[in-house]
């Protein structure tokens, strides 16, 4: 049974990657006078670093070992950090960011229907609650159950931690639940905590590859959850192409799908 939908928010509630976290990464990176700015094919790399903390310090070890590994290196990262996550709240709260096709549509569908939602992800807390006021009204963060951000667990996706963490405040089975997930990352932490898994690709995750294990166990991966007139375009349970899919994500078709998956 169908009861929870637990979302990731980078790359699959809005594509933030882009319009988001790197300029305010760039910016903090500027008013820091750090040398660093990270372009569009830099900032894809470093993407496989989750966490804004975590991938700082990967790429300062990258471009400055001893630096990074100085005393006094993680305040120095904990500072810019914080300076970009006030950027990015800023420009999420000037209008930065809208929601991808479909995702206020479920999010209602849920809603009305009485399922309990859900986040699960690596940002930062203040983020989130941004995220969803700009777009979705300031009262929609109390629409979610429980929001599991940032450093709530001490390993951050591709660990299930955070998954684990939210289904322990749901109170539910990892089977009456679904993820949606826009990465290879993200959907491995879910699959590892046992979820039905949905992958919406967003711009950064467009044209990853999936390991195949994975890939086999994603209840669908699509490329959006699709409006009526704009349909989604992917493929359903099973390894891709082998069932082609076009349509409109909606509760009874993540049920159906759910039904199709082989039991854990
Ligand atoms: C999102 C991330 C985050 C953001 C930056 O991953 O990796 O690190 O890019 O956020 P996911 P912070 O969508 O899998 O949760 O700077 O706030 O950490």
């Amino acid at each position: 049974m169908l009861r929870a939908l637990i979302w990731d928010v980078d790359g699959t509630l809005a594509d933030t990657e882009e319009s988001g976290h790197r300029p305010a990464f760039n910016q903090a990176f500027a008013e820091a006078n750090l040398p660093w700015h990270w372009d569009a094919a830099r900032y894809a790399q470093l993407l496989a670093t989750t966490g804004g903390k975590e991938r700082i310090l990967a790429w300062w070890q990258q471009v400055d070992p001893v630096a990074a590994a100085a005393p006094g290196a993680a305040a120095r990262i904990a500072a810019v950090h914080a300076r970009k996550t006030a950027l990015y709240v800023a420009s999420v709260q000037a209008g930065a960011l809208a929601l991808r096709p479909g995702v206020a549509r479920l999010l209602q569908q849920a809603r009305a229907e009485g399922l309990q939602l859900a986040i699960a992800t690596t940002t930062t807390p203040d983020n989130v609650v941004a995220l969803l006021r700009a777009t979705l009204g300031a009262g929609s963060p109390a629409w979610f159950a429980c929001i599991g951000a940032g450093d709530v667990v001490p390993h951050k996706k591709p660990a299930p931690d955070v998954y684990h963490w939210v289904l322990q405040r749901l109170g539910l089975p990892a089977a009456d639940c679904v993820a949606i997930e826009d990465t290879g990352q993200g959907a491995a932490a879910a699959v590892a905590a046992g979820l039905p898994t949905l992958v919406t690709r967003s711009r950064y995750s467009q044209g990853d590859a999936m390991p195949a294990g994975l890939a086999a166990a994603l209840l669908a991966d699509l490329d959006q959850l699709g409006e009526a007139g704009a349909p989604a375009h992917g493929h359903g349970p099973g390894q891709a192409g082998a069932t082609a899919w076009q349509g409109v994500v909606d509760l009874a078709q993540l049920r159906r799908w759910a039904g199709h998956l082989p039991a854990p």
